[in-house]
């Protein structure tokens, strides 16, 4: 069968056990990162995965399979290859597949993957949400979307402030998604701890998570959960900082007309040219500190359900 999972033995194995498995994002590591600390990061945050007890499994689409969990050696081509893999969100998943394409999956199609695998947990860095200015190009991602359809609780470092958290605070609302703040009260901004926006609740250990991801399912309530987890103190960017290089790349973008699928890739990449080596720092601690808890939140979850 064309859409057949290829998943590894280690992942197959917990699946059957029922034991703690954390889905990772492939997009972060093609798009997301500069060669060769994409695949750096992404090896030591497979490895933060197993410190804490469970198994990592990177989806991504190679020659039109989905892998669920990749080999040292595929992990390095994703890195490699990096900007020429196409990205691949949930609309792009039957191309990607019929045509024998290779795709590095965002935060929605790593969800919908990792759902029908059986896997409830997902690290990544930060989500897409609603984009500043949607009111006019309709530019809300998908991943706000697939927060209403699959069962898997994504830890984030919030989101940028590329984006309106306002209006993508709202939107998770109206889908029915809870956003709960991991040990904070506010909604935290990827590079900064502090955005400024209050979190409609908050759970302060993987516990309590758990719990609150099993009384969701068990209710029948379908969708995701957000487990905004802030950046550690000592990376943090402070917002006033990062806030004046972050206007600036979202009126390059207007100003080159760049839209759709486009927009955040070519975003993400202005900041970091403008912030040079201390964005790709933040960005590596981050992405580091939400494995460490998806693994934490993995482990309690298991705990709860098998
Ligand atoms: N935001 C980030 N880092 C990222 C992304 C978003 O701070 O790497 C990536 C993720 O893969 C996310 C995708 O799912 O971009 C969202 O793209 P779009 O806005 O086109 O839906
Ligand atoms: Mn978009």
């Amino acid at each position: 069968m064309p859409h057949e999972l290829m998943i590894t033995n280690d992942v197959r194995d917990a699946l059957a056990r029922g034991s703690a498995v954390v889905a990772l994002e492939s997009t972060i590591i093609a798009h997301g990162m500069p060669y060769p600390d994409n695949v750096r990061t992404a090896r030591e945050v497979e490895q933060i995965v197993r410190e804490g007890g469970a198994v990592p499994a990177t989806i991504a689409i190679l020659q039109g399979c989905i892998h669920i969990g990749l080999s040292p050696d595929e992990l390095e081509y994703l890195g490699c290859e990096g900007r020429n893999i196409a990205k691949v969100s949930v609309r792009d998943l039957p191309y990607a597949v019929a045509m024998k394409r290779d795709g590095a999956t965002t935060v929605a199609s790593t969800m919908r993957l990792a759902a029908m695998a059986g896997i409830h947990v997902f690290a990544t860095g930060g989500i897409g949400g609603v984009h500043r200015g949607a009111e006019d190009s309709f530019d809300i991602s998908a991943d706000m979307t697939e927060f209403a359809e699959s069962n898997v609780a994504v830890v984030t470092a919030g989101a940028k402030a590329i984006l309106d958290l306002a209006l993508t605070l709202e939107t998770l609302e109206t889908l029915g998604v809870p956003v709960v703040g991991y040990g904070t009260d506010e909604f935290p901004a990827f590079y900064s701890r502090r955005s400024g926006h209050t979190v409609p609740m908050r759970c302060d250990t993987p516990d309590e998570l758990a719990a609150l991801m099993k009384a969701k399912w068990e209710m029948g309530l379908r969708g995701g959960v957000v487990v905004a987890n802030p950046i550690p103190q000592g990376s943090e960017i402070p917002a006033d900082e990062i806030a004046p290089v972050i206007a600036a790349a979202v009126k390059s973008a207007d100003e080159r007309g760049i839209i759709g699928k486009d927009l955040t890739p070519f975003l993400l990449a202005e900041i970091a040219g403008v912030t040079g080596g201390r964005s790709l720092t933040a960005n590596i601690a981050l992405a580091k500190n939400n494995a460490e808890v998806g693994a934490a939140i993995a482990v309690a979850f298991a705990g709860k359900t098998s």
